[in-house]
């Protein structure tokens, strides 16, 4: 899916973590892994009109509503699913198919943007910077009930770790509906340790499970240069692992994605194997 980022490149992340082995890998690290088929996205009709505020809108909902359906089939299964992006986008379909599998989840979004703009607050119309807002309730009725359900996530179980550039909108919305934003600054001054306890234990209360959707773009530049919207000040390489880390530690993991790599801005797939790092330590892989 490259709809929701309106820039194309970051739909050919997934096959560039398959290339760099995230297959081979988890199953080195005990797992099993069952491999889904690709979600089909359609082209976007170039012959109808768009809204500007909502670029691409309906390829982007029928997506979703497919990886939503695939995703609540695995995790309903017992299975720890992981969805490989694409745009942010995407995390429409897993985060509700997880809250569909499980009842309640809380969710941890990785991200150095708040993803919390709305049409009526949107600077870009570019969906992958709604999503958050979506999942919470706020935006297009399209997005907020994707399945004629939903909102999938209640604000109050949400953190959003390593933001470092909200948009006026939604640093108001983000506000009003009570998501915990654990900026970059707070990671400075707190550490990732204590930041990342207080996300879990704020997304494991009254849930059934935690969703984590990491954006490689919370990760600084110098170790994750191939990301569409990059904002210099990042998580180091050691802070995004421990993060990883320590979702796995928790136990309550049921999900997570890894978005947003494009391999046409990477460094010879450099972002791609991070992703795939990242995604062996949320599966449990530690350093000893
Ligand atoms: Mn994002």
């Amino acid at each position: 899916m490259y709809l929701g980022a309106n820039r194309r490149g970051v739909e050919l992340g997934p096959a560039a973590m398959m290339a760099a082995g995230i297959r081979e890998k988890l199953v080195a690290l005990g797992h099993e892994v069952v491999t889904s088929e690709t979600i089909p996205v359609a082209e976007p009709d170039p012959t109808t009109s768009q809204n500007p505020q909502l670029c691409h809108l309906e390829p982007i909902v029928a997506a979703n509503i497919a990886l939503a359906e695939r995703v609540r089939t695995h995790v309903k299964e017992g299975a720890l699913a992981v969805t490989l992006g694409g745009d942010h986008s995407i995390a429409l379909g897993s985060v509700s198919g997880a809250a569909r599998a499980r009842g309640s989840i809380g969710l941890i979004w990785v991200d150095a943007h708040g993803d919390f703009n709305c049409a009526e607050t949107t600077p870009s119309g570019h969906i992958h910077g709604m999503i958050l807002a979506a999942l919470c309730g706020y935006g297009d009725a399209r997005l907020v009930h994707l399945d004629g359900g939903g909102p999938y996530v209640d604000p109050r179980r949400v953190a959003v770790v390593g933001a470092r550039d909200l948009d006026p909108g939604e640093r108001r919305l983000l506000r009003e509906a009570g998501v915990r934003v654990l900026s970059m600054a707070e990671i400075d001054r707190r550490g990732m340790d204590d930041v990342m306890r207080e996300a879990i234990a704020l997304a494991s209360t009254e849930t059934a499970g935690i969703h984590a959707s990491f954006d490689l773009d919370a990760v600084d530049g110098h170790d994750a240069p191939g990301v569409g919207t990059p904002v210099p000040g990042g998580l180091t390489l050691r802070e995004a692992h421990l993060a990883m880390e320590m979702l796995a530690a928790s136990g309550k993991l049921t999900s997570y994605d890894l978005v947003e790599v494009n391999p046409l801005l990477d460094m010879r797939n450099q972002t791609a194997e991070l992703a795939v790092e990242l995604a062996l330590s949320a599966a449990g892989k530690r350093i000893f």
